[in-house]
């Protein structure tokens, strides 16, 4: 364990030594193990000792210089620093740096543009979508009227006239770019000329890729899109939180959806993370990383498509692989708890048009933010493919003891590469 480790876990661990010890063996499993899970990453000490910081004591209802409780001296600066980093880094006029994560951020884009019932367009779920724009289960599906659309099925890509034909006909206030399982580049120009004539909103959720937006690996949704969201702790390597930005005209309803409409105080010591990571995220060393995110991301489609392996889309422009398994003849949830044993965490996934059911789907969804973060590079992304290949053999052929093995070669290829924060 490295120093900042045991200084920060100390006082933990004589108060309670029961949740020390399992965030400790929550730190060797993620050294341990190769994680692929597209939607998460390593983030800096530097991030983790602000989001453990003294400022989870402070209330601060309200914006800086109009709060609820007195003694906001440091906070209010906390907080003007965060959001004049978001502008700056984000290119945008306004940030709201306090909704609680992506949920709630997605929630108070159409609290500000919506009533209950009106009619929001977003990706489908098992398209690629997230369950806040609009599917049925989520109080976005029940509270309005969703429409969606999805990708070809030919292409496994975004059809924009396709979109038009869904917007023209249906006439959304709010339409929603962007999802959780897209790995293509989003664009952001055409969404908003069909949002433009419809007379819809554009909302640019811009979780998954906020990171390479930031470093310049993906295009902007900035000066396209009204508003854009995003969590914090995704390819953009911060602390879970969330953002939402907009232009000024924007700017009161979305500080006003999200407080006082949908939250109460919002976490300091999560705004101060969210300050230093993107502190960190405007270095040239974040063009380097975000660079690279995507030049690994393509050196694995390719080192699992010469597998034998079909990738939606056939390939990805960004951080995320969506494996189609079907003519492996294996499941993605057999498959991924497989891989797991085999010392690789990933996701099952649907795929689009999925013959199975969500809970049991056809994919695999795989990302190389968290791998890149520990120094990993294209030459890393063969071996893993390969391991990915035995593992997935072997739960085929049910051999326990080769999933053993390669979690064998995995802690040893991993002690090349520590997560920051935690090390033997
Ligand atoms: N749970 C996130 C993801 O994995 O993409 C989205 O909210």
């Amino acid at each position: 364990m490295t120093d900042a480790y045991e200084a920060l876990t100390a006082k933990l661990a004589a108060a309670d030594p029961e949740i020390e010890r399992l965030i400790e063996a929550e730190g060797r499993r993620e050294s341990e193990k190769i994680r692929l899970i597209a939607s998460e990453n390593y983030v800096s000490e530097a991030v983790m000792e602000a989001t453990g910081s003294i400022l989870t004591n402070k209330y601060s209802e309200g914006y800086a210089q109009k709060r609820y409780y007195e003694g906001q001296q440091n906070v209010d600066q906390v907080e003007e620093l965060a959001i004049a980093r978001a502008k700056e880094l984000f290119g945008v006029d306004h940030a709201n740096v306090q909704p609680y994560s992506g949920s709630p951020a997605n929630l108070a884009v159409y609290m500000a543009f919506l009533k209950p019932g009106d009619t929001v367009m977003g990706m489908a779920l098992d398209m690629g979508g997230h369950l806040t724009h609009g599917h049925t289960v989520s109080a976005t599906g029940k509270w309005f009227n969703p429409v969606r659309y999805g990708v070809r099925k030919d292409t496994g890509r975004i059809d924009l006239d396709e979109v038009a034909k869904v917007a023209r006909k249906e006439r959304p206030k709010l339409m929603i770019c962007g999802g959780t399982a897209i790995p293509r580049t989003i664009d952001f120009e055409g969404f908003a000329e069909i949002a433009r004539e419809v007379d819809a909103v554009l909302l640019a959720d811009i979780a998954h890729i906020a990171g390479l937006v930031a470093g310049g690996a993906h295009p902007s949704p900035a000066g396209h899109a009204d508003v854009i969201s995003t969590t914090t702790h995704k390819t953009l390597r911060g602390p879970r939180g969330a953002m939402v930005m907009c232009d000024a005209e924007h700017a009161k309803a979305i500080d006003k959806a999200v407080f006082p409409g949908l939250q109460g105080g919002p976490h300091n010591h999560t705004t101060a993370a969210i300050a230093v990571a993107l502190h960190e995220a405007a270095r040239e060393s974040f063009r380097d990383y975000a660079g690279q995110i995507v030049k690994n991301s393509r050196a694995l489609a390719k080192a699992l498509t010469d597998r034998g392996y079909d990738l939606v889309s056939g390939g990805t422009d960004n951080h995320l692989i969506l494996v189609d398994l079907t003519s492996k003849e294996i499941g993605g949830k057999p498959a991924a708890k497989a891989l797991d044993a085999a010392g690789i965490e990933l996701n099952f996934n649907a795929v689009p048009y999925d013959q199975r059911k969500p809970f049991d789907p056809s994919g695999l969804r795989i990302g190389t933010a968290a791998v890149t973060t520990r120094g990993m590079t294209e030459d890393d992304m063969d071996p893993i493919a390969d391991w990915i290949d035995r593992a997935i053999g072997a739960a085929k052929a049910e051999k326990e003891a080769e999933l053993e093995a390669v979690a064998a070669e995995i802690r040893e290829f991993c002690q090349t590469y520590p997560i920051p924060g935690w090390h033997d």
